[in-house]
């Protein structure tokens, strides 16, 4: 065995050359590991006692992709699209040996070579989309090629990952190692030498592309599936694009024609935007407090008091992530409908296809229905999801303490709530966190990680890598009323309100929000998510306009009829209801209605949000200002090609916001009051996500 760099060995078994590669966490295609393949593989095709070659990846998978910190760099030699070209071309069969994650640039190397093999837990996929960009290093030639274009708009537009057994289908890998990955790749590079089998380089000819009989439908129909992210995604046209080049011009020209969408795609203010991301995600789950050695302790039994619609979502969470569920509800009617709905809805998931119909009943399976709290005794965590009053919360933690294990995690599903004060229902606040799941918890990816002042180190960890393994998104936060998320929308929605009082109408706020880019406005998120979350008819106000909504029955989507009405389809429409109602209580309020401007509707609702978000940094609720940002894309639905509100305040310019916050304080208040951080930045020409 030789060392051919710091990240990548050779070694020859009886003519067979073994390329391995250890470029921990990922192999990423970093400079190091370019460099190390290209030798590696320069010294087997030159020896004359190397009849194939075979690559494979030490470590917890092949190569996971380009390495993303190298982007907005210039590339230093040799290019991936070199080493892949050196590959294909090879005199040798090069056969490709894959495991874990073969992503982007690794999925792309491996189409290089003239054979794959994998293991079957093995999944593939190009998700450059979800940085803002496309394959670019052949995939967007190669991939339609070898598995047809159909197949291949949906890879790369999705950018979702497909298991082995599919790929093997398509025709993406030759063959499943179902024994020790390394004996299977050499024995195939054996067989593969011993038949004389022709080397299968894609580039060489239109492969699958040549039966396309209309290129055309086969656009419009993925235009078609996938509408919304073409609508969004700069990155997701310059796929069609490229795709359209591979249907239309030689390997090599629509090989350049990808190099150029790619270069424009990496330029361009939306995978900036996700790149950004993609890394606030990440710098997201790290507790950087934690003393050394810290680990995080394995929750396998996880029970949830209440099953509520907040209870049923959390138990669908974990049921998804393989955990064994035991949910409590006092009463057994209210546990039945629990549990029915659970139930329903995997049902609803296998019905629609996102779920195997084996898989409901696996879950279910795993879920234990209660009325007693005793039955938790067993967990390694327990989640409170009742109602949202500080002295029910208290007096669960109070009776778990006797119930469940000394070491086991409490965890508060509080909305806002004072962990702490929570946290003191316990005699070990020690072990308790708080873990706000988002509605409905088994969609939102999003979970508020938030750390009591007793939380311990271990517990705290525990929290976040537990977050992770349910593959849902954890953002620690401090103790304060709304966290992040809640208490920048508590200001977004005051100021909605008011404005719809003064003269905007709902569907006034709701066009200015998704003419900006979100997905939907405030008013029709509400009605979504139901106008009488937290509302009960003995305590209605009847002041504001929800309350008045709630009172005559107009609860949202879900009664056909909220802000606006809606038809079997679930269309919004203007309700006349909704107008008279608001002029009734701009009446009310003796305010005399004006016509206001979609710019001071922006101004009033977003502007305030950046400055409550600035005021979250100083005081430290939130570790970083890319935390709000990922708050903000993974539970409210910002979009990622918009970087979330900290971000888009600092390309926006700080100097505006500041100018627009103090000439609206006068009439609006505190809200609008600059944050001493903001007025620093703007005098420091410093940003929001350069502060940390
Ligand atoms: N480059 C650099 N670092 C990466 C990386 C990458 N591609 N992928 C992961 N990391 C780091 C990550 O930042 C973290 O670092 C650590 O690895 C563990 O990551 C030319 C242009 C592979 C499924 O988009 O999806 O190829 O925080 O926490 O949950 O056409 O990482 O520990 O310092 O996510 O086990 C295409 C992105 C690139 C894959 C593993 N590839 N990565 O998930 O670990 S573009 C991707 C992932 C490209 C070509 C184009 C995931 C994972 P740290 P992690 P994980």
């Amino acid at each position: 065995m030789t060392i051919v760099n710091e990240v990548v060995r050779l070694e020859i078994e009886d003519r067979i050359a073994v390329l391995s590669l250890d470029h921990p966490p990922v192999n990423a295609l970093s400079r190091i590991l370019r460099e190390g393949i290209a030798t590696g593989l320069g010294r087997a095709l030159a020896d004359p006692g190397v009849e194939a070659v075979v690559i494979l990846c030490e470590g917890a998978t092949f190569i996971a992709g380009a390495d993303i910190r190298e982007f907005g760099r210039p590339i230093a030699e040799p290019t991936l699209a070199a080493l892949i070209a050196t590959i294909e071309g090879a005199g040798k069969p090069v056969v490709a040996a894959l495991h874990g994650t073969v992503l982007g640039g690794g999925l792309e190397l491996a189409l290089a070579c003239h054979a794959r093999i994998a293991r079957p837990s093995t999944k593939l996929g190009f998700p450059e989309i979800k940085l803002g960009l496309i394959p670019g290093a052949g995939g967007t030639q190669r991939l339609p090629r070898l598995v047809g274009l159909s197949h291949a708009l949906d890879l790369i537009l999705t950018g979702e990952p497909i298991g082995a057994a599919r790929a093997r289908t398509l025709g993406l890998i030759d063959e499943i190692a179902y024994g020790d990955l390394r004996s299977a790749a050499t024995a195939f590079a054996r067989a593969h030498l011993e038949q004389r089998t022709p080397l299968r380089r894609i580039a060489a000819d239109a492969g699958r592309l040549a039966g396309t009989i209309d290129p055309a439908d086969m656009f419009d129909a993925a235009k078609m599936r996938h509408a919304r992210i073409i609508a969004r995604n700069d990155a997701a046209r310059g796929a069609l694009n490229a795709l359209h080049a591979a249907t239309r011009l030689p390997f090599e020209e629509g090989l350049a024609r990808e190099r150029e969408i790619f270069a424009e795609l990496m330029n361009g203010p939306q995978s900036k935007a996700q790149r950004y991301l993609f890394a606030a995600t990440r710098a997201a789950a790290k507790l950087g407090d934690l003393p050394a050695g810290t680990r995080p302790k394995p929750i396998a039994r996880v029970g949830i008091v209440g099953a509520g619609t907040m209870g049923r979502g959390i138990a669908m969470a974990f049921l998804a992530g393989g955990l064994d569920v035991t949910i409590v509800e006092t009463a057994r009617e209210s546990l039945g409908r629990g549990v029915a709905a659970i139930r329903s809805a995997f049902e609803a998931s296998a019905a629609k296809g996102r779920l195997r119909p084996e898989a409901v009943a696996g879950r279910m399976a795993r879920l234990t229905p209660s009325t007693a709290l005793s039955d938790l005794a067993g967990c390694d965590l327990v989640v409170e999801a009742v109602f949202e009053t500080l002295a029910v919360k208290r007096e669960i933690f109070g009776k778990l303490d006797a119930i469940v294990r000394p070491d086991a995690i409490l965890a508060t599903n509080t909305s806002h709530l004072d962990v702490n004060q929570v946290a003191g229902g316990s005699k070990r606040p020690e072990r308790v966190i708080g873990l706000h799941f988002f509605t409905p918890a088994h969609v939102m990816k999003l979970v508020e990680v938030v750390r009591g002042a007793k939380t311990t180190p271990e517990v705290a960890a525990t929290a976040m890598a537990f977050v992770k393994s349910l593959g849902k998104v954890g953002v620690a936060v401090g103790v304060g009323d709304g966290f992040i998320g809640n208490r920048m929308v508590r200001v977004r929605r005051q100021e909605a309100d008011r404005l719809v009082l003064e003269g905007a109408m709902p569907w006034d706020v709701d066009r200015v929000f998704t003419g900006f880019g979100l997905p939907m406005g405030p008013f029709r998120m509400a009605d979504l998510a139901g106008l009488d979350l937290g509302w009960s008819r003995e305590a209605s106000s009847g002041r504001s306009l929800r309350a008045r909504l709630c009172e005559i029955g107009r609860r949202g989507e879900k009664s056909k009829a909220g802000f606006y009405d809606y038809d079997a389809e679930r269309t919004a429409t203007i309700s006349p209801v909704t107008e008279g109602l608001v002029r009734e209580l701009s009446e009310a309020a003796g305010l005399q209605r004006r016509a206001i401007t979609d710019r001071e509707i922006l101004e009033r609702c977003l502007y305030p949000m950046i400055n409550e978000g600035a005021k979250i940094l100083e005081e430290r609720i939130a570790a970083r200002a890319s935390d709000i940002d990922v708050v903000w894309v993974n539970g409210y639905g910002w979009p990622p090609v918009m970087g979330g509100p900290m971000f888009w305040a600092d390309a926006n310019g700080l100097g505006e916001v500041l100018e627009v916050l103090r000439r609206h304080e006068p009439a609006l208040g505190s809200a609008f009051r600059p944050s001493g951080l903001l007025e620093r930045l703007v005098r420091e020409e410093g940003s929001f996500t350069g502060l940390f």
